[in-house]
């Protein structure tokens, strides 16, 4: 039960788990929230059951990722801020929402993520390497999608809704009990790839959860632009239950995927979570949010801060210790001078590497196109013949 500040029992409104599917006219604020944003820790009767193994010890491991991604972060920023990556899309804001989603998943499962997702990447056990190198544009591909369950980095808005249906469709076929996660933004939902991926997982109840970080801008659009209806009403319309959590709090979010992703495996078909955030940062190190947003939005967000929101969780808990502070802060570092070390050391790729491994047989046509670059190349070297210039 829900305890407001005085003590007392109030109703928690939050939807009850698969609500919202048989009420496909669900509208209104039902928010799964677990974590209020003064951080005090609200009961939900069947919400509860998927995180109640979160004890001390891993509250303070969610600290320290979300510490940790946050960081990696910062130091991304400074690395293309000092033209050693190319671009950087910032995650600050989303710490909550990709680290409770993506803490939810078994190694098994398998994630298509977007461009923003490198918390995720991290989590699934990329390197920082290999997330850097795709942002310093040396590497066509980042990580082994097959090492780590997880694809690579997706610039087209949305289209990694349909890989994912797909792929969890053939999942079904083959009869595994893997389940798939794809993550996307608010501005993908107003794609035709995201509806065709949901009338697909509808349709052939897919072990497919759709993860909608609502940051609120796609660039310099408002969700409210795109979207006259909360997020989480449009998948009832294609017959697909969906939750609406606090993106902030990152055990409402880690209770709904557990949810979502449990009901994938056993059979039950496609889920789509709105986790509702906001990106606290540019959209990439190449806008300028204050063009278009009012600093006052940023202001009211920034309250609502999630790791904010953890730390004082903690503190009411009696676990901000001195101690759990410094390690963090430690790894933190660690993480992020191992970034900067990889990413200054890389090595630049050579200019015919972009022909490579584009075929995984020979090719006349690439083999052609290699030949004519690398003669293009070449005659940078040659004498310039006398009377030609
Ligand atoms: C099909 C397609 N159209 C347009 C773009 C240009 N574009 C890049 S990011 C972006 C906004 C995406 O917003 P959202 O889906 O909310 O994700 P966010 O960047 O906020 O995480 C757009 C329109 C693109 N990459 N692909």
């Amino acid at each position: 039960m829900l305890t407001d500040k005085a003590g007392k029992g109030v109703q928690n409104d939050a939807p009850r788990p698969g609500q919202s599917a048989q009420n496909p006219l669900r509208t209104g604020g039902n928010l799964l929230q677990l974590v209020s944003p003064e951080g005090e820790r609200i009961s939900h009767p069947e919400f509860d059951l998927w995180i109640k193994d979160i004890g001390d010890e891993q509250l303070g491991s969610l600290f320290e990722d979300m510490t940790v991604i946050r960081r990696i972060d910062t130091e991304a920023t400074a690395l293309q801020r000092q033209g050693e990556l190319a671009l950087w899309p910032p995650l600050l804001g989303q710490e909550a929402a990709q680290i409770g989603s993506s803490r939810s998943l078994r190694d098994d499962d398998f994630v298509f993520p977007s461009y923003r997702e490198s918390g995720v990447a991290y989590i699934r056990g990329a390197h920082v390497s290999e997330i850097a190198q795709v942002w310093r544009g040396n590497a066509l591909y980042a990580w082994d999608p097959q090492r780590i369950n997880m694809a690579t980095p997706q610039i087209i808005i949305g289209s990694q809704s349909l890989h994912a249906t797909g792929y969890a469709m053939g999942v079904q076929l083959d009869g595994a009990s893997t389940a798939v996660l794809a993550y996307f933004g608010d501005g993908a939902t107003s794609e035709g790839d995201v509806s065709e991926a949901m009338v697909f997982a509808a349709s052939f109840q897919a072990p497919v959860v759709f993860f909608c970080q609502n940051n609120h801008w796609a660039i310099s659009e408002p969700v409210r632009v795109q979207s006259h209806v909360q997020l989480a009403d449009r998948p009832t319309g294609f017959g697909i239950p969906s939750l609406r959590v606090d993106g902030n709090d990152v055990l409402a979010v880690m209770a709904a995927t557990r949810w979502a992703l449990d009901r994938a495996r056993s059979g039950g078909g496609p889920t789509f979570i709105e986790a509702v955030t906001y990106r606290m940062g540019p959209h990439t190190t190449a806008d300028d949010p204050t063009r278009y947003r009012d600093p006052n939005e940023l202001e009211d967000w920034a309250a609502k801060d999630p790791i904010l929101r953890l730390r004082r969780l903690l503190d009411v808990k009696g676990l901000l210790t001195e101690d759990l502070e410094g390690r963090v802060k430690a790894k933190a570092d660690a993480v992020a001078a191992e970034l900067r070390n990889s990413c200054v050391n890389m090595p630049d790729p050579q200019p015919l590497d972009v022909f490579n491994h584009v075929y995984s047989t020979p090719n006349s046509w690439i083999e052609r196109q290699k030949d004519h670059y690398s003669r293009y190349l070449n005659s940078f070297n040659q004498p310039v013949e006398e009377g030609a210039l």
